[in-house]
């Protein structure tokens, strides 16, 4: 970026509004202002975009493509000015043509191609990869609609479609010259070649182009701009009604159907997949059009394709874009001429896997009939990489068919997704230390003991310039003040507070910086749900996508504990605390959305119950996302990290949370045993069963919740209440199925899964001495600052260099700027 020019920035605002709306400054509203701005932001990046494209261009450095249906990507406008580091100048300038630049950015819709956790990893991973002048390009999809946005209508959850794109996105450019095709259904005809060889020709296919949209990733303060690249789908010929015969007027009808259909919307659907069609689509048409990009791209320099993992590698986002093993082996063998084994070679150093669940019913399987009808080239690859592995599987492990039931890609009609991509991929990685071990010893044992070399931990990380520069400037104004600038950068330099930790003083003023953030909040709560909450009650948070083994049911099961301890014990001392839920629930799953309705219906109960003076409020703050989670962490007291043992792959809300100075409660899961190492039993609130506990009950299936139903008085008080018309205005069975989840013991479903009784003890005790923790505001406010100061390791900045170092091995570029 060319050094700010305050002059010249306001008047092309003017001016943008002049030409883009027929109106000035004082006649426009708020979100065309918004447009003109971005525009102007937009222009101010061009340059350093342009450069670092050159850079790449010239240098031709290895580059990563992040394959990943999920970018959730949260506003750019205020995080693009953060990593210009032109956020203070331009609130300046718009200050003084009268624009507030908060009120500014309010109007920028959450682009949010993304579902939760695994979609905003993709999108710290970009800021990160960019911040730390690596070459990059993320590529996904661009759906017209993201999320859905959430209503609570009678504290039931209503989805509403996510228009993103309905006035334009500012920051997006169309790139119609990357155009690819990409071809689905049809037949492939076997034909000799002269040399002997076989020619596989696809015929009778449906094809759409996928068209590229650009976005801007802007590093932080280093000129590297990145780049986002979501495909488009477009029908191959618009149609025109005359000039067809009717063969090709159905052909061209129902291509320009498909174009339409695949992008329309992402699939709300988080660990969870019934093998529909169209995600299958999706997750080809990407994948293609990326691979064609990279070698397109890739060929402007190399004849030979020998040399392409020199240059390029895949990283697959989970096992949604794990075609890409199957579609780079037939663009090098259909379209570039290589043998098998040439491209094996190239393919298997190319491609590599990361895993973000062990949960099994998020590894997605196709049916084979509707893989091979949609992809029948791609799946003929599938079938002989398959053919091949279960030969290697056999000759390591002879007679033993336990393996191959494991191992083999193609299993009982299914293709397995995960498999392909471990047996191909150069590397697989799990995103938490205790992830990776249970990959390696449970889930994925017989890869690990047949590919040792393959398995390796990323732990997940965060970017501290969204979470902390523009999510909370007053606590990054604080760091700042006892750390020095370049936290930015190097998230390591807070550990500099640990001296501080003790001063009161300082205790004092992180508090009353608390205290702001919560006052923030508390005012957006007012705004949305009208309730009003006290900024002096402990504000404990729970927001994340709504799951059962994220337990948020154990949270609001202890809120109605400690709402009958209260009732019994009108005096009792009670240290004030206010319940912040928020999640979506995917549009299917019932007992996520009877959870919100519990949630809803107990705040309401609570809050109205003017006997217990306001001790206890809980709050349902709606359509949880991006934008509105940078204002919740930073007013965090506590953050509830509850999920069962071993079930949370990792987790990066936890960290957002210790990155703002909020205590944790939480299991040991996760990268929450890391957070606890580095933080310190003394700064942590741990409970409940560990992982190996859990594995080991559900392999003795010898968990008996009836049994603590019966034996504890307060669990089965809180159980029946769940039945006894308390939270359900008399309705005893609106909460039957919740209360069956506990109860009811099915083979395939046996009773309380997630363990939400065994824990409930120790979680009760746990809040119990947070809440003892909480009156000593000096303890209180140094652990929340050795929060801070130990959340070093959780920067996606960490995490970035450790899989450049371990399995990208790219090299910085510089980007000059030409001023
Ligand atoms: C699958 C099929 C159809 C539609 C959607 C899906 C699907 C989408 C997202 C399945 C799983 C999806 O995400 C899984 C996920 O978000 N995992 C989370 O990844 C985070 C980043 O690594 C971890 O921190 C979380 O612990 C893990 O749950």
């Amino acid at each position: 970026m060319k050094a700010f020019n305050k002059k010249i920035f306001i008047k092309q605002i003017s001016d943008n509004v002049k030409n883009m709306y027929r109106k000035n400054l004082e006649e426009a509203s708020q979100e065309e202002l918004f447009q003109a701005v971005a525009d102007a932001v937009k222009n101010m990046i061009m340059d350093d975009w342009i450069a670092t494209q050159q850079v790449m261009e010239k240098d031709e450095p290895k580059t990563v493509y992040y394959l990943s249906m999920e970018f959730l990507l949260g506003r750019a406008l205020g995080n693009n000015l953060i990593n210009m580091t032109a956020y203070a100048q331009v609130k300046e300038a718009l200050e003084e043509i009268g624009l507030d630049l908060n009120t500014i950015e309010q109007q920028e819709p959450d682009p949010a191609l993304g579902n939760g956790g695994l979609g905003r990893l993709a999108a710290c991973f970009l800021d990160s990869l960019a911040s730390l002048g690596y070459p990059a390009y993320g590529c996904g999809i661009r759906y017209r609609y993201g999320m859905f946005k959430q209503q609570i209508v009678e504290g039931f959850q209503v989805e509403v479609p996510d228009n993103w794109l309905k006035n334009g996105y500012p920051f997006e450019m169309k790139r119609p010259e990357y155009c690819y095709e990409v071809r689905f259904g049809g037949h492939v005809r076997m034909e000799m070649r002269e040399d002997g060889n076989m020619d596989f020709i696809h015929e009778d296919y449906q094809a759409v182009n996928a068209v590229a949209y650009d976005l801007p990733i802007v590093g932080y303060n280093n000129h590297v701009v990145d780049t986002l690249i979501i495909w488009d789908a477009q029908p191959e010929v618009e149609f025109s009604l005359t000039s067809f015969n009717e063969g090709q007027y159905h052909k061209a009808v129902e291509e320009s159907n498909l174009a339409r259909t695949l992008v329309e919307v992402l699939y709300p659907n988080d660990e969870h997949i019934q093998g529909k069609e169209l995600r299958l689509k999706q997750q080809y048409f990407f994948v293609s059009a990326s691979i064609q990009r990279a070698i397109a791209k890739y060929k402007k320099h190399h004849r030979s394709l020998k040399q392409l993992p020199k240059k390029v590698v895949f990283q697959m986002n989970d096992t949604h874009p794990t075609v890409a093993v199957a579609e780079l082996m037939r663009i090098l063998i259909d379209v570039e001429g290589l043998s098998w084994d040439e491209a094996w070679k190239i393919t298997t150093q190319c491609v590599a896997y990361t895993n973000h669940t062990i949960m099994a019913e998020a590894l997605e399987k196709w049916p084979i009939d509707i893989f091979e009808r949609i992809l029948p080239r791609v799946y003929q690859i599938v079938d002989e990489i398959n053919r091949r592995f279960v030969l290697d599987i056999m000759d390591r492990y002879p007679g033993n068919e336990d393996k191959i039931r494991s191992m083999a890609i193609l299993y009982d009609g299914q293709v397995r997704m995960a498999n392909l991509a471990i047996a191909a991929g150069f590397s697989v990685n799990g995103v938490a230390r205790l992830h990776t071990e249970i990959l390696k010893n449970e889930s994925l044992k017989d890869f690990y003991e047949m590919f040792p070399e393959k398995f390796n931990n990323k732990t997940n990380g965060i970017t501290q310039r969204r979470f902390l520069a523009h999510g909370n400037p007053l606590l990054a104004d604080f760091v700042t003040k006892y750390c020095g600038k370049g936290w930015e950068t190097d998230l390591q330099k807070t550990r500099k507070l640990i001296a501080k930790a003790d001063d009161p003083k300082v205790q004092k003023e992180f508090m009353e910086i608390k205290r702001e953030n919560k006052k923030r909040l508390a005012k957006y709560i007012l705004e949305k749900t009208g309730i009003e909450v006290n900024v002096d009650s402990i504000f404990d948070v729970h927001v994340k996508r709504l799951h059962e083994y994220k337990r948020q049911l154990m949270n609001i099961l202890h809120v109605m504990y400690l709402y009958n301890r209260l009732k019994d014990n009108p005096d009792m001392d009670f240290v004030p605390r206010t319940f912040i839920f928020g999640a979506k629930a995917a549009a299917g799953y019932r007992n996520a959305k009877n959870t919100i309705k519990l949630i809803n219906n107990v705040a309401d109960v609570i809050n109205h119950d003017v006997s217990i003076g306001g001790k206890i409020k809980v709050v349902f703050i709606e359509d949880y996302k991006v934008s509105n989670a940078e204002w919740i962490y930073a007013a965090a007291d506590v953050s509830e990290q509850i999920s069962t043992a071993s079930k949370e792959a990792s987790g990066t809300g936890n960290m957002k949370f210790m990155l703002n100075g909020a205590l944790t409660i939480g299991t040991m899961d996760g990268a929450n045993v890391e957070m606890f190492e580095e933080v310190g039993e003394e700064n942590m609130f741990i409970f409940g069963l560990s992982a190996q506990e859990v594995i080991g009950f559900e392999r003795n299936h010898n968990y008996r919740p009836g049994d603590i139903y019966n034996n504890d008085p307060d669990v089965n008080r809180v159980l029946n209440q769940l039945i006894d018309g308390t939270y359900s205005h008399g309705d005893y069975e609106l909460f039957r199925s919740l209360y069956n989840y506990f109860l009811n013991d099915r083979p395939d479903n046996p009773a309380d899964r997630y363990f939400i009784l065994a824990d409930f003890r120790s979680y009760i005790q746990t809040q119990e001495k947070v809440a003892a923790y909480y009156r000593n505001r000096s303890a209180w406010a140094k652990s929340a600052i050795m929060n801070v100061a130990c959340v070093g390791k959780f920067s996606s900045d960490r995490t970035i260099q450790e899989y450049v170092d371990d399995i990208w091995h790219l090299e910085k570029i510089k980007v000059r700027t030409s001023l």
